[in-house]
C-alpha cells in the first residue's frame, strides 16, 4: 500500500473561553506553604520570562508562541534547570481547562502570578498556539547566563529588542524568588520578602556591601550581603549598578515604586508578546 503523505504540521488553536476561570485556578495553584517561601509564583515568574526570552527579533524566532519549552531541546536547556514545579502545577489548571494552550497558560501565569504577589496589573492577550513541530524550537544557548558582564547582557536582552531601562526593569523581578544550590548552584535570594513584589530589588543593591566569594559545595561565585549568608547577588544583577548607563534607572526605581510599576507592567507585557503575530481571528500560527 502506498505510503501516508506526512500531514500538516499539527498545531493546537485555543479556542475561547473564561480565561479569568483560569486566572483563578493558577492563583488558587500557585498558593503553596510547601515550596520555597510559600508561594510558586516565583517559579511561575521565572518560567514565564524563559518561554519569551528565546526571542530573536533579526529572525523572528524564539518568544512564547507555540509553547515550545515543552520541547526538548528547549526543555533540557541549562538555563531552564529548575522551572519543573512550575510547570508540573501549571499542569493541574491545564487539565482543568483542557482548551488553553499552554504558550497562553505560561505566559498567563508568569502574568497573574506577579499581580497575585502585589505587583502591577500585567496586560495580557490571548491566541497563542502550541507546536509538536521540532524545526520550531529555537537551539539553547539563548537565554542570558548569571555569571556574565553588561556586555552579554545588552547583546542577549538587545536581540530580544530592549534598551537599558527595560532590562533594569525587567531584572528588578529578581525581587521575587531566590536561587537554589541544586539547580543553578547559586544559593539565596535578593530581599527579605521574595514572595512580594515591589522595588526592593534596587533598594538593597543599593544600600549593602558585598562580598564576592563562592557558594559552598558548588563552588560558584555570587556576591553575599555582608555579614549575611541569605541575600545574594549575581554578577549580572551587580552589573546593574556597576555600569553608569544602568546605574541611573536603579536609582530612579528606588526612589519611585509607582514608577516602577508603570513601567515593569509595560516591560512585561511587551516581554509575553515578543514574536506573537496574530491573525483577524486573534489566531497566532507559529510560522518561523
Ligand atoms: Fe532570573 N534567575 N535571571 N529573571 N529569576 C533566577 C531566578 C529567578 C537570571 C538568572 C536567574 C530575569 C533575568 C535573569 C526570576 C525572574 C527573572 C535564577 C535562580 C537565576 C540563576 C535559578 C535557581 O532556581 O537556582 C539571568 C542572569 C539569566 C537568565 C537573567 O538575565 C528576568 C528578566 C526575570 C523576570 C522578568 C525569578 C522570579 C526567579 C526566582 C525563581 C524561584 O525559583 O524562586
Amino acid at each position: 500500500s502506498a505510503r501516508k503523505e506526512p500531514g500538516p504540521l499539527i498545531i493546537s488553536h485555543n479556542k475561547i473561553g473564561d480565561y479569568s476561570e483560569v486566572k483563578k485556578s493558577i492563583i488558587s495553584v500557585i498558593d503553596n506553604n510547601a515550596f520555597d517561601d510559600g508561594s510558586l509564583g516565583p517559579v511561575v515568574v521565572r518560567l514565564a520570562w524563559h518561554c519569551c526570552a528565546t526571542y530573536d527579533k533579526d529572525t523572528g524566532t524564539g518568544g512564547s508562541n507555540g509553547g515550545t519549552i515543552r520541547l526538548p531541546p528547549e526543555l533540557t536547556d541549562d538555563g531552564n534547570i529548575g522551572l519543573q514545579p512550575a510547570m508540573l502545577v501549571l499542569e493541574i489548571v491545564k487539565q482543568q481547562f483542557p482548551w488553553i494552550t499552554y504558550a497562553d497558560l505560561y505566559t498567563l501565569a508568569g502574568a497573574t502570578a506577579i499581580e497575585a504577589l502585589g505587583g502591577p496589573k500585567i496586560e495580557w492577550k490571548s491566541g497563542r498556539t502550541d507546536v509538536l513541530d521540532t524545526k520550531y524550537v529555537p537551539e539553547n544557548g539563548r537565554l542570558p547566563i548569571g555569571s556574565k558582564n553588561s556586555d552579554h547582557i545588552r547583546n542577549v536582552f538587545g536581540r530580544m529588542g530592549f534598551n537599558d531601562q527595560e532590562i533594569v526593569c525587567l531584572i528588578g523581578a529578581h525581587t521575587l524568588g531566590r536561587t537554589h544550590k541544586k539547580y543553578s548552584g547559586w544559593e539565596g535570594k535578593w530581599t527579605d520578602d521574595p514572595i512580594k513584589f515591589d522595588n526592593e530589588f534596587y533598594k538593597v543593591l543599593l544600600d549593602n556591601n558585598w562580598e564576592w566569594r563562592t557558594v559552598p559545595e558548588t563552588g560558584k561565585y555570587q556576591y553575599f550581603q555582608q555579614g549575611n549568608n541569605d541575600i545574594m547577588m549575581l554578577q549580572t544583577d551587580m552589573e546593574m549598578i556597576k555600569d553608569s548607563e544602568f546605574h541611573q534607572w536603579v536609582e530612579v526605581y528606588a526612589k519611585d515604586q509607582d514608577k516602577y510599576f508603570e513601567d515593569f507592567a509595560k516591560v512585561f507585557s511587551k516581554l509575553l508578546e515578543l514574536g506573537v503575530q496574530r491573525n483577524e481571528q486573534g489566531i497566532a500560527i507559529k510560522a518561523r
